[in-house]
Parts: structure tokens; C-alpha cells; sequence
């Protein structure tokens, strides 16, 4: 396997202008004729025609109608004689495939009986020789034939043209896309499908259909998907003055997917966890997932698909920027859902927030600190595959989410949200069409903006495009009594990463305010902008007392992925919780404090009892009981920093000693606020008709966490009555939040009554793919108390529900125990381990993208504690020591080793 290094990019040698395909669709023998129009790129010097391909039976190839000489090198199909001259040629290629045996999910696929394709990053090149290439775009139509029984929808890009029946009971189906587009964003799906449609009109006045294609019993389950697009589509005009392009656009659900869904030029392909819902089989997190993902792909249509990736370092170019977009449009849903009370709104918004940044620290953070960490635009790759990693997407955003806020001009009175709306709108005036790169776009919003510290620091903010690793701020404050004077400062560094040992100061930009020691606001947010390795900034004139000290608030919003490293005092940290008008840090403070007691009682050596000191208890109860505060804020600022979280503040990790002390902090909080959990679930359970809206939503999170609570104090107090109680919500609960959450409480407890739970779940559900997803997911994920969940998790794979070929299936029982179970993963007899490397091995034979990714779970080995690091890092040498492995797998396991 060959290192691809950013720096080698060249133009490609030749232009494909047209593509016309042609399929014959059989699952075991797909036919493919692929009529190009070709020429050399007059920028670049002669050379051969390299052709990309993979896993395909070559036929025949003409130029201009002729047969032609070529030959193979690799996989690569390399013509020679070309015709000279720029004029454009026709270039024939006749291919075979087997879609039916195709289980990596790349390419064209067989899934239920129906084709579906998945072609980013490189699965085009499985389908018919190609430059490969998201810098080559094309206009394409396409011929597809099938029999019109088995495959009677027939979808591609674009416009449907023609339709009509063949012999033999074939049928067909031709369709153009008006756009150009890169090869990746190819689609072809046919099969039977029934559709939910809509047709919505444009302020343009243009009509266009909407539709969404699902199994047939599945139509009930995309009403929520159907808003959630027509909402994307009302968002991305309001917001940023983008219409859609299309006459029709389509959304096509399937069972088997690597990924969560795809953007394919008016054909996307969604994984049917990002579609299907409705109450009784979806909770609010999937609702909720469905909203953020059908507006991620849809925005699609502008960051990626109008402009795209010159090549695909520059992936976060598209993702990291559609991220940011789709977690725009969740929060501005969530405020909207509640225009009519702004403190709501904001809380709203601030827990979309929270969530998101929970996201980042307990996945992203460890990826940036680990063997895998790479810049947001990587310098290398092995396996483009291997690159869609939190960094790319969730950093990637927040990398976006620091423009948006530096491209404020003050004097001029532009917020950073007008600024980067028009710096938007000089990327799509300097890049409709283009295939351009991350610099491209940062350009263009310091461009659109020239009094912005964006644009003055422009070259120096795009560091973090550069540079990996997790930046982290030191931040001190002193306060001068006599002139009232506050001096805030900070410096910053960044840990060596993999190829990187030294970093240059980053741009960081840092939300700042003050309160009294009452909790007022002294001083209202400030931007503060770090530039230097050191910075002081100063605050005169502060309205406090004699005596009084300000307390800092700093990084509100999470204004930068960075760690902040301050000294806070429990006091301080106590009065942000009660009092800051910024809701992130006052959940911030929260965590603070709890990440502060976990880590004393991990570096202590007794048994961890207590670890909560009386004030904090004290002061979450006031947070559970604030009738001020909202059920969702309550539910967030009350979960625990989770055991990964927890793991990354430490050198050495003993997951063992942390999951024992994280179970400890839980104990405590359903003990000592017993009566107000029973109060609290009292407060905020309803049975009132299902609705996904943020206000009910938290109330069935926060309702629900009190029956964890509760069920967690009855195993130590043997009350029977709360379990009993939690199992009739389980049976009688109206929605699948609601009894989900009843089942996860006894689940998790490992009360009696589980068991029998599970099988009533089991009994209703079994016809529901989605939701015998979670059954596996839940079981596995759960508390292992008797060191019993790993052969629980050996005998599930046995099931006769568990498919190891479906990526779902695969990932809610292996990657729900190696992946999100510390506790019971991490043993000491390195069983888990074992467990760990025979599925990695099992799954790179099937589908090495699914197979890298668990290859990850132990990226951190050399931080582990003994016996597990010596453990962990056998496991991985036994996996490097086979032969055969994919190009994923290896990377990712030649990267933890070195
Ligand atoms: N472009 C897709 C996304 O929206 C990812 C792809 C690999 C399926 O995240």
C-alpha cells in the first residue's frame, strides 16, 4: 500500500466531458457500457490514459468506435494511443460486476433484493474504469435495465427522460442530470420501493417533487424524514439565500450502509437509521439524528456538490462545513420551536451545543491525541477511507464555527453571522462549478469581510487546517482592587502529533465575561482574540464592591476546540453554575466540578465512596429542581463527564479504577437526591401524544434519567417499588423514548425483571430492524457487574437476529462492547481483547471500511495501565501479523504501532 502525499496533486492529464452509462442490472452479472467523451487537458503534458478500476471483468475498449490497444497496470487500465491533438475522442468501455457479491458496500451493491451504490470516496472505480477523481466532472445520462418485476423503481440522478417496457419482462429507465458533477457523486438504485412525495414551492415560484423511497410497511416512518427536508430547504434559503437546483429530489433508504447517508447529486442514499421513525419504534435521539442528518446531506447540495473537493484532502472543505451547517440548522429549529419564549430558545440552542461539543471531547479529542491524529486537511493518507474521521467532520465544523465568529467587523456593525452569510455568498460567486480547496474558501470569507480579524489574521488562522492536535489554553486572571482592573491572561501550546513535533500559535478566538460574587454580570461577552504564544488582555473600570472578586467565564460557547486550563476555585466554579448568562459554561462548570472530584478519587488508592463533597450535591439538586431551567439543560448539566472523557485528562488509565469511580459518583447521585428523582420523574412524565419538539424531548431525557436513578438506588436499598414502577412504564409507555429508557433503567441495574423485559422487547420488536439494534446495542453497552457481558456478547453473535455482513447489526453488538464499554471491554484476563482482534480480522474479510474503524477502539493502548497495555498491544501485533489484511486495516493498526 502506497502513501498519497497532498503535495504530489497534479491536474489530471484528460477531461471526461459526457458520460453515458448503461446498465443491465443482475445481481449476480451486472452489465456496463460507459461512452465517454474525452480529451486532453491542454494544461498538462501528453501522457497515457490511467484509467482507475476495481473488482471488475473488462470486455472491450474503443476509441472512436475502434478496438484499441491497452494494457493493465494494477488495477489500473492505461491507453496508449490515443489520438493526438485536443479534439474530444469517444472512449467505449464494456465491463461485468457482481453486485451480489459485493459485501464491502462500495460500488454497486445488492441489499434486500435491490441495487443500491456508494461511490465516495472511491467506488465509482468498482462500477466502470474512470479517472476517479473529484476534480474530473462530468454531464451524465443513464440507461438502466432491469426486470420490471423484481426491480420495478428505477432511480439515477437528476431528470427522468424516458421510460418504457422491453422484452423478456425487462423494462427501462433513462435518466439526465442537468448538472456536472464528480464521478463520487454518482447513484443508481432499483428495486421495489414504495415513496412518500411532496411538492413545494420555491419563493422563486419553481415547483419541485420531493420524495422519499422506502421498503414497502416502512411509509408509516418517514413523515419526520419529509419535514426535516423541507425544513433544510426553507433554512438554507432564509439563511443563506441557497435555493434548491433540482426538479426533483430524492431520498432512497437502505438497510446495509457504511456510513450514515450519502449527498448523491439529487439521488441521495440514506442508512434507514437516518429515515425511518415514527413514535413507537424511534426515540427522540433518533429523531433528532434524522433532522440533523437529512440537513446535512441536503446541504450537500450546495457545500460539495455545486463546489466540491479538488482532491480529497480537502474533504473537510465539504464535511466539516456542511457539519456546521447541519448543526446551525438544528439549533435554529430547536429556537424556533420556541420563538415565543427567548430564554427557552437560547437554552435550546445551547444544549444542541452542549451535545455537540460532548461530541467533540469524548471522540475528536482522543482521535487528535492518539496514533490516527491528522490535521483537518491531512498531508498524507494510505486509505481515503480511513479519513472520515471526527477530526475532518466535527473539528473540521468547529474550525468553520471560529470563521463564522472572526468574521464579525465591529465597526462596522456586522455580526460574524452577516459576515460569514456574505463570505458564503463570494464563495459561491468565485466556485459555483469548481472543484477548489480549503484555502479556496477561507479566502473567500476573509474577502467578503476586510475589517474582520479573520482577514487580519487570515494566514496564521489557517494553522488549524495545518496543524493537529488539540490545542490547549492556560488561562490566569488577577484582579487590582484599587483600580478595579481585571487582567485576564493566556497562553497557549499544542502537543507534538504524529510527523508534527513543533506547532506555530493558533488563532483562537475566546468568548469572555464576568460576573460578580453574586452572580451579576459585570461584564457582558467580550472576543477576545489570542494570537500570540502569550497574551494579557485588561478590563477597567468594573462596577464591584469593596472586596469583591470577579469571577472569569471563559470560552462561552465553546468558542475554540481547545482545552481550557484554569485553576477556578470550587467557589467560582459554583457561582458559574448558579449564575452565568452563559448557558454552555454554566453546564461547563458542572462538569468542572465533576471531572475534578472523578479525578481526585482515581489518583487516590481506597475504595471510592463519596467522591461528590456535600456543596456539589447540593448545588445539582438546585439545578434539578430550578423550575427557571429547562428538563433538557437539567438532563445534560446531571450526566456525568463520561469514562472516555475522564480517561483523556490522565496519563495513564486505569479504565477499571474509572469506571469504579464513575459507578461510585452515580451511586451517590441516586442516593442522596433520591426524593428528587422520584420528584423529578413524577414532574416531567406525561402521556400526552408523542411530539419530537426540544420541550417535550428533554422532559422524557430528564424523566427518564430519574428512573435510572432510581432503579440504580433500588439494587443497593432492595426497594422494590421503583423498579416495579419502571417496569410497568416499560410496558405501558406510549413512544419508544419512553419505554426505551424504562428498559435501559432495569437493564442497567441489572435488576430481576430485566430479563424479562428484554424478552417482551425482544417479542415485539423482532420484525423492526432498527429497533432489534438497539436490544443488541443495549445489552452489550450495559454494566458489566459479574465480568459477564463478554460472553453474553459471544453468545449474542450467535443469535439468530445478529448478521454480521449488516454494518448496523455489526456495529450495535461488537462496536457497543469494544468500542462504548470500558468497563466491561477492559478486562484483565484481555478476553476483551481477544474478542476485539478475531472480529477485526472477521470483519476486514467482509467489508474493510467497517473492519478499520473497530481496528480503532484501541487507538489508546499505550496509555493503558498495566496488565491491559501489554495485553492490548498484543492483540494489535497479532492483527498486523497477518498477511492479507485490507489497506484500512493496516493503517490503522501500522499507526498504533509506531
Ligand atoms: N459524504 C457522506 C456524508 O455526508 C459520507 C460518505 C462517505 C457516505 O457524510
Amino acid at each position: 500500500a502506497q502513501l498519497i502525499q497532498r503535495a504530489d496533486y497534479t491536474a489530471p492529464a484528460f477531461w471526461i466531458d459526457t458520460v453515458d452509462l448503461t446498465f443491465d442490472l443482475d445481481p449476480a452479472k451486472t452489465r456496463v457500457l460507459n461512452q465517454m467523451r474525452v480529451r486532453r487537458n491542454p494544461d498538462v503534458a501528453a501522457q497515457p490514459l490511467r484509467l482507475d478500476g476495481d473488482e471488475l471483468n473488462l470486455a472491450r475498449v474503443l476509441v472512436n468506435g475502434q478496438g484499441t490497444s491497452f494494457k493493465m497496470d494494477g488495477s489500473q487500465l492505461v491507453l496508449e494511443n490515443l489520438p493526438e491533438g485536443h479534439e474530444a475522442f469517444d472512449l467505449e468501455i464494456f465491463t461485468t460486476c457482481n453486485p451480489a457479491k459485493n459485501t464491502k458496500l462500495m460500488g454497486l451493491y445488492v441489499s434486500n433484493d435491490s441495487f443500491f451504490t456508494q461511490c465516495e470516496a472511491e467506488g465509482f472505480r468498482r462500477i466502470t474504469y474512470f479517472l476517479d477523481r473529484p476534480d474530473v466532472m462530468s454531464n451524465y445520462s443513464v440507461t438502466l435495465r432491469a426486470d420490471k418485476k423484481a426491480f420495478p423503481v428505477l432511480l439515477s440522478n437528476g431528470n427522468l427522460v424516458d421510460e418504457g417496457t422491453l422484452e423478456d419482462g425487462r423494462h427501462f429507465a433513462r435518466w439526465v442530470d442537468p448538472h456536472k458533477k464528480p464521478c463520487y457523486l454518482f447513484a443508481l438504485v432499483a428495486g421495489q420501493f414504495v415513496c412518500r412525495e411532496q411538492r413545494v414551492k420555491a419563493p422563486s415560484g419553481k415547483e419541485h417533487l420531493l420524495q422519499v423511497f422506502v421498503r414497502s410497511g416502512d411509509l408509516d416512518k418517514t413523515e419526520h424524514a419529509m419535514n426535516s427536508l423541507m425544513a433544510s430547504i426553507k433554512w438554507d434559503e432564509q439563511r443563506f439565500n441557497l435555493s434548491l437546483d433540482l426538479e426533483r429530489f430524492m431520498i432512497v433508504a437502505t438497510s446495509d450502509f457504511n456510513m450514515g447517508a450519502m449527498e448523491n447529486k439529487g439521488l441521495n442514499i440514506f442508512n434507514t437509521k437516518f429515515v425511518l421513525a415514527n413514535s413507537a419504534t424511534a426515540t427522540d435521539m433518533d429523531y433528532a439524528n434524522i433532522e440533523s442528518v437529512v440537513g446535512h446531506e441536503y446541504f450537500h447540495n450546495w457545500t460539495g456538490n455545486r463546489v466540491t473537493c479538488r482532491d480529497w484532502f480537502q474533504l473537510s472543505l465539504k464535511e466539516g462545513l456542511t457539519v456546521f451547517r447541519d448543526q446551525e440548522f438544528s439549533q435554529d429549529l430547536a429556537a424556533e420551536a420556541l420563538k415565543d419564549n427567548p430564554t427557552a430558545a437560547a437554552s435550546a440552542k445551547a444544549v444542541k451545543r452542549i451535545e455537540d461539543v460532548r461530541l467533540l471531547r469524548t471522540a475528536q479529542f482522543p482521535e487528535d491525541a492518539g496514533p490516527m491524529a491528522h490535521p483537518v486537511r491531512p498531508d498524507s493518507y494510505v486509505e481515503i477511507n480511513n479519513f472520515y474521521t471526527v477530526t475532518i467532520y466535527e473539528k473540521g465544523s468547529e474550525v468553520v464555527r471560529m470563521m463564522q465568529t472572526l468574521a464579525a467587523t465591529p465597526a462596522s456593525n456586522i455580526s460574524g453571522r452577516e459576515g460569514f452569510a456574505k463570505g458564503m455568498s463570494l464563495y459561491f460567486e468565485r466556485h459555483d462549478g469548481q472543484a477548489v480547496t480549503c484555502d479556496d474558501f477561507a479566502q473567500a470569507i476573509a474577502d467578503a469581510n476586510p475589517g474582520s480579524a479573520l482577514a487580519t489574521h487570515l494566514t496564521q488562522f489557517k494553522r488549524w487546517y495545518a496543524q493537529a492536535g488539540t490545542p490547549r489554553v492556560q488561562a490566569s486572571g488577577s484582579y487590582n482592587a484599587d483600580t478595579r482592573t481585571y487582567t485576564l491572561s493566556m497562553s497557549q501550546s499544542c502537543p507534538p502529533s504524529p510527523g508534527q513535533d513543533h506547532k506555530e500559535p493558533f488563532v483562537i478566538p475566546v468568548q469572555f465575561g464576568l460576573l460578580g460574587a453574586d452572580g451579576r454580570e459585570v461584564l457582558s461577552t467580550q472576543l477576545l482574540v489570542l494570537t500570540e504564544a502569550t497574551q494579557s488582555f485588561e478590563f477597567k473600570d468594573l462596577s464591584l464592591q469593596a472586596g469583591e472578586e470577579p469571577v472569569p467565564s471563559i470560552l462561552r460557547g465553546f468558542s475554540a476546540p481547545v482545552v481550557l486550563e484554569k485553576d477556578f476555585t470550587a467557589t467560582q466554579l459554583l457561582t458559574l453554575l448558579a449564575h452565568d448568562t452563559d448557558p454552555f459554561n454554566q453546564w461547563e462548570a458542572a462538569q468542572r466540578l465533576c471531572l475534578n472530584a472523578a479525578l481526585t478519587a482515581v489518583a487516590a488508592s481506597d475504595a471510592p465512596t463519596h467522591v461528590l463533597d456535600a456543596a456539589l450535591v447540593q448545588a445539582l439538586r438546585t439545578v434539578l429542581r430550578n423550575p427557571a431551567l429547562d428538563a433538557a439543560f437539567k438532563d445534560l448539566v446531571l450526566t456525568l463527564p463520561s469514562e472516555t472523557y475522564i480517561a483523556e485528562q490522565l496519563e495513564v488509565v486505569d479504565p477499571q479504577r474509572i469506571h469504579a469511580v464513575r459507578e461510585s459518583m452515580r451511586a451517590q447521585l441516586a442516593r442522596e437526591l433520591h426524593d428528587d428523582w422520584a420528584w423529578a420523574f413524577e414532574a416531567h412524565s406525561e402521556n400526552g401524544a408523542f411530539s419530537p419538539d426540544p420541550v417535550s424531548s428533554g422532559r422524557r431525557a430528564l424523566s427518564g434519567m430519574a428512573l435510572t436513578m432510581l432503579c440504580l438506588d433500588a439494587r443497593t436499598t432492595g426497594d422494590e417499588v421503583w423498579p416495579g414502577r419502571t417496569y410497568q412504564c416499560f410496558k405501558d409507555a406510549h413512544n419508544m423514548t419512553d419505554r426505551f429508557n424504562a428498559l435501559s433503567a432495569l437493564v442497567g441495574s441489572g435488576l430481576e425483571l430485566a430479563g424479562d423485559a428484554l424478552q417482551r422487547f425482544y417479542n415485539l420488536f423482532h420484525n423492526e430492524a432498527l429497533v432489534m439494534d438497539k436490544w443488541f446495542a443495549l445489552q452489550a453497552g450495559s454494566t458489566d457487574r459479574g465480568g459477564n457481558i463478554l460472553s453474553l456478547v459471544r453468545n449474542l453473535m450467535l443469535h439468530p437476529d445478529f448478521h454480521i455482513k449488516n454494518p448496523n447489526r455489526a456495529r450495535s453488538l461488537i462496536f457497543s462492547f469494544c468500542s462504548a464499554n470500558p468497563g466491561a471491554f477492559h478486562r484483565s484476563d484481555a478476553a476483551g481483547y481477544v474478542f476485539w482482534s478475531e472480529r477485526v480480522l472477521e470483519l476486514d474479510a467482509i467489508n474493510p471500511q467497517v473492519a478499520a474503524r473497530l481496528a480503532r477502539a484501541l487507538d489508546r493502548w499505550s496509555k493503558l495501565a498495566e496488565p491491559y497495555r501489554t495485553a492490548a498491544h498484543e492483540a494489535i501485533k497479532r492483527i498486523a501479523a497477518k498477511t492479507d489484511l485490507s489497506n484500512d486495516v493496516r493503517e490503522v493498526v501500522s499507526r498504533a504501532l509506531s
